[in-house]
Formats: structure tokens, sequence, C-alpha cells
């Protein structure tokens, strides 16, 4: 099983049969009130009629399709409609299945760039510490978190580099919204550029809030740093927004929240609100007619997977844009987050709790660890609120992460952060 303690979960299984809105059923007929939408990815709520429909229809016209030197309508109409929706010139969508595909390919084509470009030094890749990018090897290498990489350790991408991550509790405790301090921790990207060279850089890859890591939200200026160092050293930057995209922070995504703009963008998750796996990286027109333009003649990109595009997918992604749009998803997360930024708050103060952290419709809420087991109380506190009061949330170490799907009532999210408070009372 992925992520999961395999032999604790055989003795004692947790099992879900059924989805329907806000709601999961669990094998033994209760239902659970989803405070993570699946995983940070259910943005619009379960088994949504439309999206259903679309994938039932698709799979009854045209199952399958070849995406190599063939393709289909539901492929472009999908991109085209991403496009629209992306800021500036993030125009053009390469098809994945999952995020940590999307990664390996945006770090493929960062590579092929500058190659095409006829600058083949830039070839280091610059991550966060504590930075998820999925399980690929590429994915796993720019990323920072130690646990993920320590039994892959000795295959590693050569060439790789990391920021500093930017969790400062002593300065920045129960922020709400971003953090103030911290910018100057971007500057950070120069020190790496003195020591490896810009034109040895090919991309900078971060997540502009982390999410796996329990949730980091980025302080004031940061990413505005970020961008400008990027800027003026020729450095792609790639926004991870497998988990920010779509909506989870009252924008389409991060980019246009913070109003700073990636040169390239990965997603994934929210893409088809989960309902058929895809992932996507996002590139500007000027990335695409560069890699393309240079081969000569045949194949541009020697990369792709068989279920690039997949017709379900493009299906389910097309009807999940609708949704999107026509209920005003993103709106009204925008509209609930000082809501849910409040319910959240009212947690400072209950016991073990030494931060909590919010934006949009995501919130880290951190609490002590137990001396030498990192991550067994936050367990506790999961396992308490799934068997006693019916409520999913999601912990990475001893950090809890709530990310509800953004059709949540408020008093759902009463709900959500009122079975943590008392399940808190009892976790030692
Ligand atoms: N990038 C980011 C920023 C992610 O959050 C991936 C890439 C990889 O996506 P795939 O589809 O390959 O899993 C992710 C995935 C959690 C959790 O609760 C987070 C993710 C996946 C599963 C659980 O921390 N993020």
């Amino acid at each position: 099983m992925p992520f999961t303690a395999n032999r604790a979960f055989k003795r004692a299984p947790r099992l879900l049969t059924g989805a329907k809105g806000m709601y999961y059923t669990a094998a033994d007929g209760r239902r659970i009130l989803d405070g993570t939408a699946g995983l940070w990815c259910v943005n619009a709520g379960h088994c949504r009629e439309p999206i259903v429909r679309a994938i039932a229809e698709q799979a009854s016209r045209m199952d399958y399709a070849p995406g190599f030197q063939m393709g289909h309508p539901l492929g472009f109409e999908l991109a085209a409609r991403l496009s629209e929706l992306l800021p500036g010139d993030l125009d053009h969508v390469f098809f994945a299945n999952s995020g940590s595909e999307a990664v390996d390919s945006a770090l493929k084509i960062a590579l092929a760039y500058w190659q095409a470009k006829g600058e083949p030094s830039r070839t280091k890749l610059i991550g966060r510490l504590r930075g998820y990018h999925g399980v690929g090897f590429g994915g796993i290498s720019v990323g920072g978190i130690d646990t993920n990489k320590k039994q892959f350790a000795s295959q590693l991408l050569p060439g790789v580099d990391h920021l500093p991550h930017t969790h400062d509790p002593a300065r920045n405790a129960f922020s709400r919204g971003q953090p103030t301090h911290g910018r100057e921790l971007a500057d950070e990207l120069e020190t790496v550029v003195r020591r490896h060279g810009a034109s040895n850089i090919a991309a900078v890859i971060i997540e502009p809030v982390a999410g796996s890591t329990g949730v980091l939200i980025p302080p004031k200026g940061y990413l505005e740093r970020l961008r400008e160092i990027c800027t003026k050293h020729d450095i792609l930057l790639i926004f991870d927004e497998v988990i920010t995209g779509f909506g989870r922070l009252g924008a389409p995504f991060a980019a246009e929240y913070f109003g700073v703009h990636p040169d390239m963008m990965t997603v994934a998750k929210g893409i088809t609100n989960a309902a058929v796996p895809m992932g996507a990286v996002i590139v500007k027109g000027e990335i695409y007619d560069r890699v393309v333009n240079a081969a000569e003649q045949g194949i541009e990109f020697f990369h792709g997977y068989t279920y690039s595009g997949h017709p379900l997918a493009c299906a389910a992604g097309l009807a999940t844009l609708d949704v999107y749009r026509d209920e005003g998803i993103f709106e009204r997360a925008a509209s609930l987050a000082p809501y849910f930024e409040d319910a959240v708050h009212s947690l400072k103060g209950a016991p073990h709790v030494i931060d909590v952290r919010n934006l949009g419709i995501v919130a880290g809420i951190e609490l002590e660890s137990r001396q030498g087991k990192i991550g067994a109380r936050a367990f506790e506190a999961f396992t308490k609120c799934y068997n006693d009061e019916n409520v999913l949330i999601r912990t990475t170490g001893d950090i809890i992460a709530l990310s509800p799907p953004l059709i949540v009532e408020k008093k759902q999210i009463d709900e959500i952060v009122g079975a943590v408070a008392k399940v808190l009372k009892t976790v030692n």
C-alpha cells in the first residue's frame, strides 16, 4: 500500500466503499465527513453527476486512443480550456497521469529547452528542503523530504541543489495567511547561483504553498523575490501546483493568487476532480516553440506515456472545469476562506498545538511531537477522528493538514475543526 504502515493497516483496516459530495461511506456503513478532499484532490466534492456522466459517455464512445503519432479532439480541447484558465503566456500543455509524472516531464522539458536554446550546460535543478514533487527519481531528487529519499539515496539525480525551507515557527507561529518573516530566504537562491554559476542552472522548482510537508505558507514577498532572481539569471521557474491548482487558495492557481507567474507549471489532482488520474505540465509558448523548432525533423521530444491525454481523463477534466466555472467553486473557496481561517485558529490553545497556519481552504495544525516518536501523536489524532468522530483528516509527521472539498459548508468546517479539538483533548 502507498505510504502506509502495511502491518498496522492489515491488523485494523480502514476501508471506504462509497462517496457523495462531502462524505465517504465506510465499509462498516458509517458516513465519514471528508476533511481532506481525498488526498487534496476532490475539489468539487465526490461523485459529481456531470463528471460521472462525462466519463461514462466517453467510455462508451471511445475508450482509448493512442497518443503517439495520433490524437483525439478532447485532448486539444482540454489543453485550450486550461490555457484560458491559466495566467500569462502559460499556454501549451503536456498530459501525464499523475503529479509525479508531471514533475518528471517538467524537469525533462527544462533540460530539452536549454539544449534547444544552445545552452546545454544549464542542467542543474534546484528544489527546496521539505519540498514534495512526487515519487519519480526526478521528483524525489529535487524534493526535500528526507524520509522519501533515504531508501533510494544511492541513485538520485546528480546536479541537484536545494534552497532552505521557509518554516520559521519562532517568528511566524500562528500566522493568519502569509507570514511576515522570511522574505530574505529567497535570497539564498543568489547563494546557490554563486555556488554553481547561473549558466549551469536549468530550473528552480517549488510548491508555492508546500503541502505534503505540512502546509508551509510562503512569507510575504518571498515568491516575488524568487521570481526576480530567476528572471535576472534567466533560470526557469517551475511552480508545482499539484495541490494549489484548481481553487485550493480561492483562485484558479497560486500563480494568480500571489500574482507571481512561473515559466512552467505542474498540475494533477483537481484537474479531473480526481475522478480519473491525470497530471499535466503547462509551459510558456516560447518553451514549446524552442523545443519543437530546434528539431530538424521527426519527433521533437522523446518522452510520453501510453495514457498521456487519456480520453476518459480528458472527458473528466472538461466536465470538471465546467463544474468549477458553473458553480463558481474558486470564488466560493475565496469567500469561505476567512471563516475557515477563524475556525482553524480557534485551535490555538488546544492541547499540544504549537502552530496553526492557513491560506485559502488549506490549514496546517502542528502538534508538539512526543519525545523520540515523531508522528505518533498526530497519527493517534487521525485514527481517533476517523474511528470516533467520523471525520477524515490527514497527518504528516505531527502536523494535521485540513483541505476539505471546496463545496464544504460552514457547519461542516465547524464539525471538522470540532472533531480535531475534541480528539486533541484525549490524545496524550
Ligand atoms: N507535487 C506535489 C506538490 C504534490 O503534492 C505530487 C507532486 C505527486 O503527485 P502524484 O499524483 O504522483 O501523487 C504531489 C502529491 C499528502 C499527500 O497528504 C500529498 C500528495 C499525494 C498524496 C498524499 O501529503 N501530493
